[in-house]
């Protein structure tokens, strides 16, 4: 395992047991099936209770409602190791862990937790995250899908684009405007009469996971159904902020196998009669590889130990998003290229990974946009 710069010495040993749990886990069973499901566009039907069975989902949450109650960094462990065998598989866990069951504890009531959550936790119910619309993606505040009050509940009318998980959920948590411009946040159970999901199967990046755009044409729900916490844009930044923190850890598992691929490449690749690894550029690259890994791996221990300590600021995590996740694609690049014409195929891993992370870049707030938020913070003047 790639460690350069030990931070394994600075992991309890509860943490580097899970760490192990989930990594053998994974090298198991996604490694080995990861590049023939993503050539299918498929996410298989048995995983989520596989990850529910070994506590992956929402594992940071509390034990009273499912959760696994682990550190946040032990959660970062769980997406890297999950982000090792493909960004598809640790987007299925963010989203459930991070966009469905933390803003059910967050914002939920209390019926709304012990409803959902335990299931949740299991992977016995799926849940997805609708925020971005068609024509609102870096700007969600520009939604136009709307909730009108009516006697009892409410009626919900939109469309929400890039949805993760849509067409396998059973609860969608739906942002939309009230009648006075509001942002309130709904569980729609998505059997619910007038909601429907159609699936974006055109994709050359995060092939394994599912993606959808949602229809809510009309869709009633009663007034149990709303988030009673949830008030404002503050709201669903606030999951964001959990999940991009989850990204931040996740991309230092592809780097990895991406840096580990190509290392165990060279090394044993000839050319003009000598394994490559004995070039001076091939180690150049494999060196800012690796340092580039290290810094990364630094900044998500960091994180994390500020999440812990309860004192983390989102822009923050916007820096180490934005950061770890153009390394990471930086990485897997480097190693494509070093893995000359094999690079290119799904018997190897780097360009599937290379391919998810471009999507990884995008989601959670471009590259750009947590420029701007970082920007915004150290001048105090947005240039949005
Ligand atoms: P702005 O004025 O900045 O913020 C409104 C209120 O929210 C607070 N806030 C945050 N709080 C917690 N975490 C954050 N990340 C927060 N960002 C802002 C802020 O302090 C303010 O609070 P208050 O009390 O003063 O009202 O609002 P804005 O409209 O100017 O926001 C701009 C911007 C760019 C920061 C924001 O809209 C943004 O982050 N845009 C990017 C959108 C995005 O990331 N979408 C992701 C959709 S979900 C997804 O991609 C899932 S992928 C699947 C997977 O994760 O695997
Ligand atoms: P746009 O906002 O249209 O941006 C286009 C380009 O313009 C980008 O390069 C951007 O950086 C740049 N740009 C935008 N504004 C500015 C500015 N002010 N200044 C300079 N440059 C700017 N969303 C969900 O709600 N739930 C999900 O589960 C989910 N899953 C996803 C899964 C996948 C596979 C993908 C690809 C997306 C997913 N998303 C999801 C949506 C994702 O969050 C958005 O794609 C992302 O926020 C960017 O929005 P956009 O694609 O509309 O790009």
């Amino acid at each position: 395992m790639t460690d350069f710069f030990r931070i394994d010495d600075l992991l309890t040993p509860e943490e580097r047991a899970l760490r192990d749990m989930v990594r053998e886990f994974v090298d198991e069973t996604i490694v080995p099936h990861a590049g023939r499901l993503w050539e299918r566009g498929e996410f298989p039907a048995e995983w989520p209770a596989l990850f529910g069975e070994r506590g992956l989902l929402g594992a940071n949450l509390p034990e009273e409602y499912g959760g696994a109650g682990v550190s946040n960094i032990a959660y970062g462990l769980i997406m890297q190791e999950l982000e090792a065998g493909d960004s598809g598989v640790r987007s299925f866990a963010s989203v459930q862990g991070a966009l469905v069951m933390y803003p059910i504890w967050k914002f939920g009531s209390e019926d709304q937790r012990r409803h959902w959550l335990p299931r949740l936790a299991k992977g016995e119910a799926i849940g997805c995250f609708g925020l971005t619309e068609t024509s609102a993606g870096s700007d969600p505040g520009a939604m136009q899908t709307r909730a009108r009050k009516v006697d009892g509940g409410w009626v919900l009318n939109g469309t929400k684009m890039w949805i993760t998980n849509g067409n396998m959920a059973h609860v969608a948590v739906i942002w939309a405007k009230d009648d006075d411009g509001q942002i309130r946040g709904f569980l729609v159970e998505t059997d619910t009469p007038g909601f429907s999901a159609v699936e974006i199967k055109d994709k050359v990046s995060m092939r394994l996971s599912n993606t959808s755009q949602l229809f809510l044409d009309d869709v009633r729900v009663s007034d149990d159904a709303r988030l009673p916490g949830a008030q404002g844009l503050r709201a669903p930044l606030e999951c964001l902020t959990q999940a991009r923190y989850g990204i931040a850890w996740g991309v230092l598992g592809a780097a990895r196998a991406c840096y580990e691929e190509a290392l165990n490449y060279a090394l044993q690749r000839e050319a003009f009669g000598k394994p490559i690894a004995s070039r001076q550029i091939i180690q150049e690259r494999l060196v800012d590889m690796l340092t580039e890994l290290t810094k990364a791996q630094l900044v998500a221990y960091r994180l994390g130990q500020l999440k812990d300590a309860g004192q983390l600021h989102y822009t923050q995590v916007s820096m180490a998003k934005r950061n770890n996740v153009r390394q990471a694609l930086h990485i897997a690049r480097e190693a494509r290229t070093i893995l000359g014409a094999y690079g290119i195929t799904l018997g190897h891993h780097s360009m599937r990974h290379a391919a998810n992370l471009e999507t990884v870049d995008t989601y959670e707030g471009t590259y750009d946009i947590h420029t701007l938020i970082l920007g915004r913070e150290i001048t105090g003047i947005g240039a949005f």
